[in-house]
């Protein structure tokens, strides 16, 4: 190094980090302050950061991942050691696991005396445990790596499949000091995180050339695809080539929920019949019943195609045969797809798309029949009935949505219209997303954030409506109130304690918002409910609604009934 590039001006490992995060396009960090990341918090505020302080680190962690999904640049959340680490762990793998880019940075002990585990305060291999959980950890040891270290993190998270990176930051690299020139020159502003990735050729050839032969093809969107940014070519995709397709829950707006090509409302009949399926950024998981099987049956059973895009290649023939795959970027991949349909592509046979209209017809006609019963009555169909109008008329406002009936209730009645405005429970079907999620929804878009939540599902994050009245998000929460887990029917056989799924009946959970002076209300009818999410919507005050729901009205699990393992022994 030469002496006139040397100044005498010193940095440390605190501004480093805020550095080379700045200069990387990140802005906010979602954080729980204590030892050793207190005075970074402090310090990356100063420096024009903004920084939301969470209650539990699982939302904060929560809210780096919808950052993430929401926005396509690395969600980040902030730890203490240990305890904060492992708090952060459940939503880093969870971010991981729906493929949404976030890191997790966590402050660490003293290296050499966990490693001779000599108990240090909050000590614990961090790095170890967190390797088999996320996508890829890394830690920092020396000052002048932290530019390498969060540049290496930020590409992992974002590059081919996005994913969950934890990033450990040992006590002792805070206060190292470097010579803040040669500290400059050490950080990486990373080009181009998400490279593009075009398909092959043949391989778009090839998945065209099956399109073009189906007499019953049928699209289905996943998150993968609402992810991408792709809307406009994806929109014009499925317009051109006149297919039906199926949004997954997190898919739904990337076209209106109402669009004639919309199979939604006769999915089981879709998907038993459909000969060859593309699936576009969705995976063959159990949310799709592994591609085979009952829900796959039908006339087309051992004949079915599938035509898969996906960006990560080993996700083809995870659980059936994929005759073509497409590997890459889904932008790209939608691109070329257009590029070859040509000026005469053929719709599919009028058979196909006639049926599956006469179906969709009656059955939303069924739907509309239910909404509008009882309409004084409140239950899971008139309160999303409610609901549904409001999203209908705030079509920017994002849904959040989690609990089993409520979940699987709103998913097929709230219809969504734009691209990412509805996050929810995911792949693993978590509870607890609920207010990282929607704190995150309201602080990256700005947007008006509507949260529908079983009260179990409200439960795993509701202290978090502090930190909602703290930073005056425009959020409004409703707990759809049916005293328990699924439904508050159940009974002790034996006397004596409750049931295990049943709550305290009756719960003010409304009051928990007035506690940190947002706006609580309590709604025992739709006209209720739909006043005060009128008012919470316009007014952008943190609210929450009770909404009191039948507690007879749900079933075990919601939809998902069939997953109980049953008992052998009979009674
Ligand atoms: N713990 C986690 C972290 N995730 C889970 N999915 C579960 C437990 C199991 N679980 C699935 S749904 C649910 C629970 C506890 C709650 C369902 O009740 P509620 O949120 O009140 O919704 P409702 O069915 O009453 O609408």
């Amino acid at each position: 190094m030469t002496n006139d590039t040397q100044s005498t001006e010193q940095t440390d490992g605190f501004h480093l980090v805020i550095d080379a995060l700045k200069l990387n396009g990140i802005d906010t960090i979602f954080a729980l302050p204590g030892i050793p990341i207190t005075d970074l918090t402090r310090k990356a505020q100063a420096e024009g950061i903004r920084m939301i302080s969470f209650r539990h680190e699982q939302h904060a962690g929560n809210a780096a991942a919808a950052a993430g999904f929401l926005t396509q640049k690395p969600g980040i959340c902030l730890t203490v050691s240990a305890p904060g680490f492992l708090n952060g762990l459940t939503a880093l793998t969870n971010a991981t696991t729906n493929c949404f880019p976030m890191i997790l940075i966590s402050g660490s002990s003293e290296r050499e005396i966990v490693d001779l585990q000599q108990g240090d305060y909050e000590e614990m291999d961090q790095l170890a445990i967190a390797k088999p959980l996320c996508k890829a950890a890394f830690r920092v040891l020396h000052a002048q790596d932290i530019g390498i270290g969060i540049a290496r993190a930020i590409r992992s998270a974002l590059s081919g499949r996005p994913g969950g990176v934890y990033l450990d930051l040992p006590a002792k690299l805070f206060a190292q000091t470097m010579d803040a020139a040669a500290g400059k020159r050490s950080l990486v502003k990373v080009v181009d995180p998400a490279p593009r990735q075009l398909p092959a050729p043949d391989s778009v050839k090839r998945a065209l050339d099956l399109l073009k032969g189906a007499k019953r093809p049928l699209i289905v969107l996943g998150k993968g695809a609402a992810y991408a940014q792709a809307d406009a070519d994806i929109r014009a995709l499925i317009e051109k080539t006149g297919i039906p397709y199926l949004p997954m829950s997190m898919a739904k707006g990337l076209l209106p929920d109402t669009h004639e090509q919309s199979a939604s409302a006769t999915r089981s009949h879709v998907l038993a019949e459909a000969d060859v399926v593309m699936l576009v950024g969705a995976r063959l998981n159990w949310l799709l019943s592994h591609g085979k099987g009952k829900t796959w049956g039908g006339a087309n059973a051992d004949t079915r195609q599938f035509i898969q895009i996906d960006i990560s290649p080993t996700e083809m023939d995870s659980n059936v045969p994929i005759a073509a795959p497409l590997v890459g970027d889904i932008g790209s991949c939608v691109s070329a797809l257009l590029a070859g349909l040509g000026s005469s592509w053929a719709k599919p046979p009028a058979e196909w798309t006639d049926g599956i209209k006469e179906r969709k017809d009656k059955n939303l006609s069924k739907m509309a029949a239910t909404l509008a019963l009882n309409p004084e009555k409140m239950n899971f169909h008139s309160a999303l009935n409610v609901i549904r109008n409001a999203v209908k008329a705030r079509p920017d406002a994002i849904v959040v949505n989690e609990g089993a009936n409520t979940l699987d209730f709103a998913r097929s009645i709230v219809d969504m219209y734009e691209p990412r405005k509805r996050l929810d429970v995911g792949t693993w079907g978590i509870m607890g997303i609920g207010m990282g999620f929607a704190v995150a929804a309201a602080v990256v878009t700005g947007k008006p954030v509507i949260a529908i939540e079983g009260d179990s599902a409200f439960g795993f994050s509701g202290m978090e409506v502090e930190t909602i009245c703290r930073y005056n998000l425009p959020i409004c929460v409703i707990v759809f109130n049916n005293n328990g887990i699924y439904k508050g029917t159940d009974v002790n056989p034996l006397g004596g304690d409750v049931a295990p799924t049943v709550f305290v009946k009756n719960a003010r959970y409304e009051m928990m918002m007035q506690a940190f002076g947002g706006v609580g209300v309590l709604a025992n009818t739709p006209a209720e409910l739909a006043k005060a999410l009128d008012e919470a919507v316009a007014s952008g005050k943190p609210t929450l609604i009770n909404a009191i729901i039948d507690e007879t009205a749900g079933t075990e699990s919601g939809r998902i009934t069939s997953l109980n393992p049953q008992s052998a022994k009979k009674k």
